[in-house]
């Protein structure tokens, strides 16, 4: 990976300076994409810090579902506006980002999740986003394989169907934002590992790390499994469980499977690349942890679950497995915007195991943020503050298998 990665050009190593204008904390999409937007906005002394290689955490170890069929309107708003960078970023980011718009179900194996699909889906329509939900005879043309008899234990019931959904091919993403950043002058630091932050009446002043002091006075947390240690650093503590989130790879298999499937009931999901490999996985583990090793247990108990809805795939051989560490809040919703009484530090945390998918929107708004001074109204319901105020933002229906 190493070699092709230096084929690819994607940045220019460089000394690290004394001092930016801002540092960007997190080489994955969220901190690249945020880097990039700046740079279009005219912003040039831009530092983004990566503790290992760029796209190795949660950017690197997620399932690259793309989708914006949320429960509520601002999760829909947002999501959405996501989606609509995600169909244009190949030609901006001038790399081919392989965004395979192939649908995307969500199962009701009950009365009442049939309900709740379909407030899903009148939530989606009245923004604007395309989902409906749809029952066997549709079902049965878009995934032939599916078992849609009443044998299973939970028998399909109805899908919500969410045409525009699909899947990317990660690494694109954070290779084209890194060098399309880079040309625009962003410094990229893979290896540099942040061990404090200096801060001063109430404001941010510098950013310590592996390879020396940097002044600063706008800096942005925008790491995956490390957002609380982040955080504690300039004195926050975040309301952040991180749990291990793992999912597999099988060989791969002549295509047969379009759409994404997801099954909450079953507590599983798996799309089919372009490669012809099945990824499956499932809810995060139950306890907290930030190891990103993979288990046995998990491994059968999605196989079983997967078998239940495509019983044809029964002998496929499983590849391999890997586990990402998510930043869980308790309302399913990331946490996004400045933080009162701390000037210059800027969150952009807690996104679970839905961070990937909101990466363009994320740079595009926080970077509106710090260049303009003004919070954008679509990250406004995001704030740190709402935990305060008890403007909670359930998302856990919509938030993969969570429910
Ligand atoms: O939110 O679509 C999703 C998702 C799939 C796997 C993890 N999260």
């Amino acid at each position: 990976m190493f070699s092709t990665l230096r084929k690819l050009k994607l940045f220019t190593p460089r000394p690290l300076k004394k001092s930016y204008d801002v540092v960007i904390i997190g080489g994955g999409v969220h901190g690249l994409a945020t880097a990039y937007e700046l740079a279009k906005r005219g912003v040039r002394n831009i530092a983004v810090l990566e503790r290992f290689y760029i796209g190795a955490g949660s950017s690197g170890r997620n399932t690259a579902i793309i989708r914006s069929n949320y429960r509520t309107s601002e999760g829909v708003a947002f999501y959405d506006e996501s989606v609509k960078i995600y169909e244009k970023l190949s030609v901006e980011l001038d790399m081919n980002v392989m965004f395979s718009q192939r649908g995307h179900l969500t199962f009701a194996h009950t009365d009442q999740a049939i309900t709740g699909l379909r407030v899903r889906a009148e939530t989606n329509q009245i923004l604007g986003v395309n989902s409906r939900v749809i029952f066997h005879d549709e079902i049965a043309k878009l995934v032939p394989a599916l078992d849609l008899s009443d044998l299973p234990r939970y028998p399909i019931l109805a899908a919500l169907y969410h045409p525009p959904g699909g899947v990317i091919r990660h690494d694109a993403v954070v290779w084209g934002y890194a060098r399309a950043a880079n040309r625009l002058g962003v410094e990229i630091h893979p290896y540099t590992n942040v061990t404090g932050i200096s801060v001063s009446n109430g404001a941010v002043k510098a950013v310590q790390t592996t390879r020396g002091e940097v002044q600063t006075g706008i800096i942005t947390n925008q790491t995956a499994g490390w957002a609380s240690t982040i955080a504690a650093m300039v004195g926050l503590k975040l309301p952040i469980v991180s749990h291990p989130l793992q999912a597999l790879v099988t060989e791969p298999l002549k295509p047969f499977l379009d759409p994404v499937l997801v099954s909450a009931t079953l507590n599983c999901y798996v799309s089919q690349t372009d490669r012809g490999e099945l990824v499956i996985g499932a809810e995060i583990d139950p306890y907290a942890s930030y190891s990103n090793r993979s288990t046995l247990p998990f491994m059968e108990q999605s196989a079983s679950h997967i078998l239940e809805l495509l019983p044809s795939i029964g002998g496929v051989k499983v590849l391999r497995q890997w586990a990402g560490v998510c930043d869980m809040t308790p309302d399913y919703s990331p946490i996004m915007g400045t933080v009162p009484y701390m000037k210059g530090f800027v969150l952009d945390v807690g996104w679970g195991t839905y961070g990937f998918k909101a990466g363009p929107v994320s740079g595009k708004r926080i970077a509106e943020m710090i260049a303009t001074g003004r919070t954008p109204d679509i990250i406004k319901p995001f704030s740190i503050e709402r935990f305060a105020k008890g403007n909670l933002l359930g998302e856990k229906a919509a938030a993969a298998v969570s429910h």
